[in-house]
């Protein structure tokens, strides 16, 4: 076993043991919200329950749910614990519609913060010698500053280059030696390009290990990524309302999944529909009650992605519950002609297919009374400028396979090379165009 701990004690923890550590800090972080957040104290009253109420795990089914439209509501600062002049960061993460939700940190849970990242990176493989190449954008975003302040809490040398400006960034990676790559999946396939296209072998680069999340990317990706850069890649998860990347880590002994760092963040699966609390090991939307930090604690918030929590030992030896990688948000799923389509899916079957790069645009359109959706494909250079037999070929080929998988049928259009735009964060795939 090659794995390292950051804090061995606590990441491979008998599971009673845990449990009781949860239950103490659930019980003291919901006394703390009923006492000083004034929407909380509302909606437990609404619902009957007082702090008293919680003397087990169980019991956290008992409180109210918290949604992005609470945060809304109480925009930008309304359901901080803590007084400004505690508040030393607010970070935003911009939704789709109307304004930003707001988040905030004290000294101690930036201090937190950067703890779980290098948790999560030596779980990733990182070790105080590499060199990490932060790609994640620096800003409002959690990604850069999250990433930033746990490689320099591990030890590692970080090199906080930011989102964009792809072709400096691979001048970086070449002269730096850079060892860690942490970006999106998509931002990290853009980098793979342009250094096929400046002509640079991947293997002459120190590059070792890929720590990539911020957005769903599909097992397909994976391979395709670590085969273009010739890295090994894992997945990290976080969200901005939890505290931002370093929620949940893959790790390289791995027969599945991430550890969720459950002391300090507590997960359940529900049923999107009814809300109801779901067994271990069904699929479902993940909801997050932050147990120990101070400026801005979220009790069971709704986070909309879909995955699955299993018990189960993992072979690196952590007891930490992993979950599964994200399939989508139950708010990015799309209901084609009453049909569930996640991207991801159309995602599998594009990585999957030669003479096609996983460079894809999702259109969805009504016409008249039906959904239509178009998919948009770049093919590759070397087919481009092949037969048009041999591209309709293709097209039919990926028509055909996305049919199979979603059981709808959609429009494949074959698009130039490099035309469809380059994500630097996360990636834009879908487009719908019904306004309903
Ligand atoms: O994306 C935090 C982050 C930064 C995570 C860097 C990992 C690396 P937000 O901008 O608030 O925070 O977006 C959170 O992104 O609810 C998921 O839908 C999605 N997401 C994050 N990580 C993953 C992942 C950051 N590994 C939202 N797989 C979440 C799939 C992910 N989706």
């Amino acid at each position: 076993m090659t794995t390292q701990y950051w804090q061995e004690e606590i990441e491979t923890l008998p599971r009673p043991g845990l449990e009781s550590i949860q239950l103490t800090r659930l019980r003291k972080v919901v006394e703390r919200v009923f006492r000083t957040v004034e929407p909380y104290r509302r909606k437990m009253k609404e619902a009957g329950i007082t702090p008293e109420h919680i003397t087990s795990l169980d019991d956290l089914a008992l409180l109210p749910f918290t949604l992005k439209d609470d945060l809304r509501q109480n925009y930008p600062f309304g359901m901080f614990t803590v007084d400004m002049s505690e508040v030393v960061r607010v970070h935003a993460s911009s939704g789709t519609t109307g304004k930003p939700t707001v988040v905030g940190y004290t000294r101690a849970d930036i201090e937190l913060w950067a703890d779980l990242m290098a948790r999560a990176l030596v779980c990733g493989g990182a070790t105080t010698g590499d060199m990490v190449h932060n790609a994640y954008g620096y800003g409002l975003f959690t990604g850069g500053l999250g990433a930033h302040y746990g490689a320099e809490k591990l030890g590692a040398t970080v090199i906080p280059v930011s989102g964009g400006n792809t072709k400096r960034q691979i001048t970086i990676m070449v002269d730096f030696r850079s060892t860690v790559l942490l970006s999106t999946p998509s931002y990290a396939l853009n980098l793979a390009d342009a250094m096929a296209e400046m002509g640079i072998d991947p293997e002459s680069l120190a590059l070792r290990v890929g720590i990539f999340g911020a957005e769903p990317w599909s097992e397909s990706m994976r391979t395709e990524v670590e085969r273009k850069l010739s890295i090994k890649a894992v997945d990290i998860y976080g969200l901005s309302e939890v505290i931002g990347p370093g929620v949940a880590m893959e790790c390289l002994d791995s027969s599945g999944g991430m550890h969720v760092f459950e002391d300090h963040f507590l997960p359940e699966i529900i049923d999107p529909v009814t809300g109801a609390v779901l067994p271990p090991g069904e699929k479902g939307e993940l909801v997050f009650t932050a147990l120990t930090k101070e400026a801005f604690p979220v009790i069971r918030y709704r986070t909309k992605d879909i995955c699955r929590l299993f018990y189960e030992t993992c072979r690196c030896g952590r007891t930490l519950v992993r979950m599964d990688k994200v399939t989508g948000r139950s708010d990015d799923m799309l209901i084609i002609r009453g049909v569930n389509v996640f991207p991801s899916q159309i995602e599998h079957v594009l990585v999957g297919t030669d003479g096609v790069e996983p460079h894809y645009r999702i259109i969805v359109e009504r016409e008249g009374a039906l959904d239509k959706m178009t998919v948009e494909v770049e093919v590759s250079d070397s087919l481009f400028s092949d037969e048009i037999k041999e591209l309709e070929q293709l097209r039919r080929r990926i028509t055909h396979d996305i049919k199979d998988i979603l059981g709808v049928t959609c429009r494949v259009q074959l698009v130039n090379p490099r035309s469809i735009t380059r994500s630097e964060g996360k990636a834009q795939r879908v487009i719908d165009r019904r306004h309903i």
